[in-house]
């Protein structure tokens, strides 16, 4: 049995955030039925296809174990054939710009009306405010939200990150309200709506970056590296590689990092393990000098301490530092490639990493459900071709015959 086996969702999204919630539920045994527009479907479709005419990676990577219907729900039948399926569901998701499904027909009230046990499930840009009628992409997000002022190098510009922090981050938070809705729902006998904002979630991620705007009126940041010789402004500022947390961190070089751009690692100077590292590194003089063994003297010279490491770290592989430091308790962590990581055994074994047949474009690869539930296992099923259960759904979902389906076809509704 699967955890959410029973529970039927209307997607009703598009290009990322929506879809990785909507996967992620259809991995815990959601019936995910996605409601594409006839003959285009989902934008993504067809964005930065690899292969000609075929269903690109961007799609295929995101709308795992769905079914997909095609219905044009601007149509009067295709609006009747919605209506019905909105009986039919727990959940209807969407991410459509603001006030798309209004433009429809369905507002909240409306979709009340038809089911009061509906979750109605949406991720919009921003919540309600000025900007509540903007279109928003996740680099959008990313600057709106926080994560761009607070990234990159203090004299350099903001930068976006390449982790999808605004779409699969705001999906992924959308998901637990909706979990979240359908566990107060089986106490309460109704729906309620689920409202996520992209600027919402990239700042609940950027949670540490608020708590320094604080600490910034009462002195400096002293774990940035803008201390002790830079300047601070009157907000939180980039902060490099430093970590955000109470335990300096740093990216030193690797050997090979003149040609690999990867050939680096992350090391954690956390105090419990300060001992093993400063001997590992030949500085055993740093633990009997008061200017060096303690975590507050060394806190104004972070840029000479992981000066000092990387010329240690320089003369070995990233992964010979790991073997060496963590043995030592020192937290630290290869720079891995993309490549590194298709590659990696271990995340094939766990099924993070995945191949999967498609009946167009043949076999690939992708990321499975990070979340492990050990009495539901997920199984990766390949991405529905466009409309490719439309007749099963209408017939199966809805009790429509074959005459009925074809009418509605004949007549361009679906
Ligand atoms: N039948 C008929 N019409 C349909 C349909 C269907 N099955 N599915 C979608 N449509 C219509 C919508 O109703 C909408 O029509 P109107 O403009 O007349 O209301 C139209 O298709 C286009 O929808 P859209 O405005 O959402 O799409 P877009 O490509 O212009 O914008 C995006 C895309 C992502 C910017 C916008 O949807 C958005 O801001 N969404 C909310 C935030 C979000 O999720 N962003 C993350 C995107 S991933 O980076």
């Amino acid at each position: 049995m699967k955890a959410l086996e029973g529970v039927r969702i209307l997607d009703m999204t598009h290009v990322q955030s929506g879809p990785t919630c909507t996967q992620l539920l259809a991995w815990f045994g959601a019936d995910v039925i996605k409601v594409e527009r006839p003959g285009t479907g989902d934008a993504t479709r067809r964005q930065l296809q690899d292969i000609p005419d075929v269903d690109s990676l961007y799609f295929t990577m995101l709308n795992h174990n769905k079914r997909s219907v095609t219905l044009n729900t601007k149509h009067e039948t295709g609006r009747a054939i919605f209506t019905r399926l909105i009986e039919a569901c727990d959940v209807l998701c969407e991410n459509f710009a603001p006030g798309a499904l209004d433009r429809m027909g369905f507002s909240w009230e409306r979709i009340q009306e038809i089911n009061p046990r509906l979750i109605y499930a949406s991720v919009k840009g921003f919540g309600p405010g000025p900007y509540e009628d903007c279109k928003v992409y996740e680099n959008v997000a990313q600057c709106t939200g926080g994560g761009a002022s607070t990234t990159g190098f203090d004299e350099g510009p903001p930068l976006v990150t390449g982790a999808q922090i605004g779409d699969s981050g705001t999906g992924l938070h959308l998901a637990l309200g909706i979990v979240t809705a359908l566990f107060q729902r089986e106490k309460t006998g109704r729906g309620q709506r689920v409202e996520c904002a992209m600027q919402d979630g990239v700042l609940n991620l950027c949670r540490v970056k608020l708590r320094d705007q604080q600490r910034l009126a009462h002195g400096p940041l002293k774990e940035y590296p803008q201390y002790p010789n830079g300047t601070f402004g009157d907000a939180t500022p980039r902060s490099g590689n430093a970590s955000g947390g109470g335990q300096p961190g740093w990216i030193v070089r690797c050997k090979g990092w003149e040609t690999d751009p990867n050939a680096y690692i992350y090391i954690i100077t956390q105090a419990a393990a300060f001992d093993g590292l400063a001997r590992a590194i030949g500085r055993a003089d740093w633990l009997e000098d008061e200017d060096w063994s303690t975590p507050a003297a060394r806190l104004p010279k972070l840029d000479r301490m992981f000066a000092e490491i990387e010329k240690w770290t320089e003369k070995r592989t990233k992964f010979e530092v790991m073997e060496i430091l963590n043995p030592l308790n020192v937290p630290c962590g290869p720079v891995l490639s993309m490549k590194e990581l298709a590659e990696e055994p271990s995340l094939r074994a766990t099924g993070t990493v995945v191949e999967v047949d498609h009946p167009e474009r043949g076999r690939y690869l992708t990321v499975g459900n990070p979340i492990k539930l050990s009495a539901s296992p997920a199984e990766v099923v390949r991405s529905p071709l466009l409309g490719e259960h439309t007749s099963e759904v209408l017939r199966e979902v809805l009790g429509m015959d074959a005459q009925e389906v074809d009418a509605a076809r004949r007549e361009g509704a679906v």
